[in-house]
């Protein structure tokens, strides 16, 4: 009897050492050559490599990304990606790095939120109900429009620009005499083509991965915000989980994060030439000096708002 239990034990063991779970990860473009689904699919692979297949992960796109980390909340998705647009509306704490021109280049952004001061960040993301593994990367910001070419601040007065919900971009965006215009991405297109936003603002490679170029005229190079981009899982998924396997969950957000910020890289090197074949107008002599010095109330504000010491933590930092 002894030998039966001891091998059906066994049997068990093994069974629920090739037991399987079916995950969900959600992000907000097409996964096909964008950097979103180049981060869920490195995301993927190595979650699938490392764990032995004992987790697979199904990618989905949904492009109100409010409602996913709602739903990563809740527990119905296991794995979102998502810019921190609207996150700032679940983490107040993480608003600081949506400040205009609050980082240098792609290599200060990357560096800082690497760092304790990023790793800090992320860490004030648990007690919010969401288990943030690691940044990744939507990247700099440009604005667009089908009016008119902006090259200085006073081009974009009176625009009607869409924003994320974000408090932050709002604030800047009227500043410069703006009329900012919050939504969800889902609801952008739709809205340009409408005429109920003239312009919208988006790196690089959402414009080319979601082909903002048919509803958009003109690009001006303003990188007025980087827009850092967050691996998150769910609490109800990843609390369930061994020591061991978070750290492979750690691991295979490490991975996707340096897929997608390899895609934002590239697309950054070929994107401005790709958009003017693709017929937009794309100014890149913007003389950013003049948008810094029109955003000077509002960097007054975010001051007092984060702590003018914890903003100039970020802009010094230093690898
Ligand atoms: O994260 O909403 C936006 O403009 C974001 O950049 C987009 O959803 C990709």
């Amino acid at each position: 009897m002894k030998l039966w239990l001891a091998l059906a034990a066994a049997g068990l063991i093994a069974g629920t050492a090739n037991a399987q779970t079916n995950l969900t990860l959600s992000h907000p473009l097409p996964t096909a050559n964008t950097h979103y689904g180049a981060g869920a699919t490195g995301f993927k692979e190595a979650l699938e490599r490392l764990t032995n297949n004992r987790f697979r992960v199904t990618i989905q796109r949904n492009d109100n990304e409010r409602e996913m980390i709602e739903s990563l909340q809740i527990g119905t998705i296991d794995i979102v990606i998502t810019s921190t647009g609207p996150v700032g509306n679940f983490v107040p704490d993480t608003r600081i790095v949506d400040i205009p021109f609050l980082f240098r280049d792609y290599d200060h952004a990357r560096g800082v939120l690497d760092s304790p001061i990023g790793q800090d960040l992320l860490a004030r993301f648990t007690p919010r109900g969401i288990i943030a593994l690691a940044w990744t990367e939507n990247g700099f910001r440009n604005l667009t429009n089908s009016r008119r070419e902006v090259n200085a601040p006073e081009d974009i007065r009176g625009l009607k620009v869409r924003t994320m919900e974000n408090q932050v971009h709002m604030r800047a965006f009227s500043q410069l005499g703006a009329l900012p215009t919050p939504m969800a991405f889902s609801e952008l297109v739709p809205a340009l083509q409408q005429g109920t936003v003239d312009g919208q603002e988006n790196p690089l490679s959402v414009i080319l991965g979601n082909n903002l170029n048919q509803v958009q005229k003109f690009i001006s190079m303003t990188r007025h915000v980087y827009s850092p981009a967050v691996i998150m899982a769910a609490p109800s998924m990843f609390n369930r989980l061994s020591a061991a396997d978070q750290a492979l969950f750690r691991q295979a957000a490490a991975a996707g994060s340096k897929a997608q910020r390899d895609k934002v890289s590239a697309d950054e090197a070929s994107g401005v030439e790709e958009l003017r074949r693709r017929g937009m107008t794309v100014n890149t002599a913007v003389d950013t000096s003049k948008f810094v010095e029109a955003l000077r109330p509002a960097f007054a504000d975010f001051g007092r708002e984060f702590g003018a010491d914890r903003i100039a933590a970020i802009q010094n930092w230093k690898p």
